[in-house]
């Protein structure tokens, strides 16, 4: 028997059916329209366009089943036709989310592609009877286009460790992967061109507009057994600017945060960096009607609002201390 053994092929599990029932119902979450509180989940969100990957993986695998005969043609047209087939239908994918208020994006058909590329190196039984060299040319492409695709979750579990290893300090930014436990409208990114500790710092943009934030969602949650929060904000413009900054719990995590039910400071920064020193103490009687879960704190956020100009900040060294 010819070409029937794939790297990693399922074929004796024969339950395909369930698999396209997985499909399916990958395809109603990847249209139906998501609510705040869902995407807010910070796993959830980086995570979410590795989806794709597995979605489409499941999918060419669903095509390998119900027609065996792909099985039997030359490895490039499995790949050209699985490629061409997984645009296709993720570019249907896409302009059916314009439909449902759901962002679509080029970015989607490539983690689409992934997911394909690899289920023709992985599952197709052609590959194994190539010669090793020849083996090695098609896997480093698909590896590379793999780890592109499956990057949020692969920075997320590298960022839990930077958490737990760097604590108490929460950010100094000497990574670019600090940059993925960010999230919010103003526009940011780690940088060289100031720095309060190490090399690098965070500049953050906040355009004109009503209200822009930074928001810092992964991060380690047990804060009881210091005094101090401190950080480092430089301000680039020449003259004061208005900045607030608020601590909240794990009650409080979505888009629609209470004002109440956190801590919030108004910061007044001068030009040039500037050095804030909060209380926990202070921060534990932040929120209106209760005390701030100290042990479980989820994140923090630097917001502006009313911004009549644009203004540039750059932030570093936040931390505890005693
Ligand atoms: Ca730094």
């Amino acid at each position: 028997m010819k070409n029937t053994k794939g790297l990693f092929q399922l074929s004796r599990i024969g339950d395909h059916y369930i698999l396209l029932g997985i499909v399916l119902l990958f395809s109603f979450i990847m249209v139906a329209p998501i609510k705040d509180s869902f995407s807010e989940q910070h796993f959830i969100e980086v995570s979410w366009n590795s989806g794709h990957v597995l979605y489409f993986f499941l999918f060419s695998y669903v095509l390998y089943k119900l027609i065996p005969s792909l099985n039997t043609l030359s490895m490039s047209r499995q790949y050209l036709y699985i490629g061409v087939v997984c645009l296709v239908i993720g570019a249907c994918i896409e302009l059916v989310q314009l439909f449902t208020h759901r962002s679509a994006s080029l970015n989607d058909l490539v983690y689409n592609l992934a997911g394909g590329m690899a289920a023709v190196t992985f599952l197709s039984p052609g590959l194994t009877g190539l010669k090793h060299r020849k083996n090695i040319l098609i896997y480093i492409p698909v590896f590379m286009l793999l780890a592109y695709g499956l990057w949020g979750p692969i920075g997320f579990v590298i960022n839990s460790y930077l958490v737990n290893k760097n604590f108490p300090v929460i950010n100094a930014f000497e990574s670019s992967l600090e940059k993925q436990r960010w999230h919010g409208q103003a526009t940011f990114d780690i940088s060289t061109e100031k720095s309060s500790e190490g090399e690098f710092s965070f500049k953050i943009e906040f355009a004109r507009g009503h209200y822009s934030s930074a928001k810092l969602r992964q991060m380690y949650a047990d804060w009881v057994g210091y005094r101090k929060l401190l950080f480092d904000i430089y301000n680039n413009e020449d003259k004061s600017v208005q900045l607030i900054v608020s601590v909240y719990d794990s009650s409080d995590t979505n888009t629609k945060t209470n004002y109440a039910n956190r801590f919030n400071r108004k910061l007044e920064l001068q030009p040039g960096w500037n050095s804030i020193n909060i209380e926990l103490s202070e921060i534990k009687n932040g929120p209106k009607n209760r005390q701030l879960l100290m042990q479980d704190i989820a994140g923090m956020m630097f917001y502006a609002m009313r911004i009549k100009s644009p203004f540039t900040l750059y932030l570093d060294n936040i931390r505890l201390g005693d």
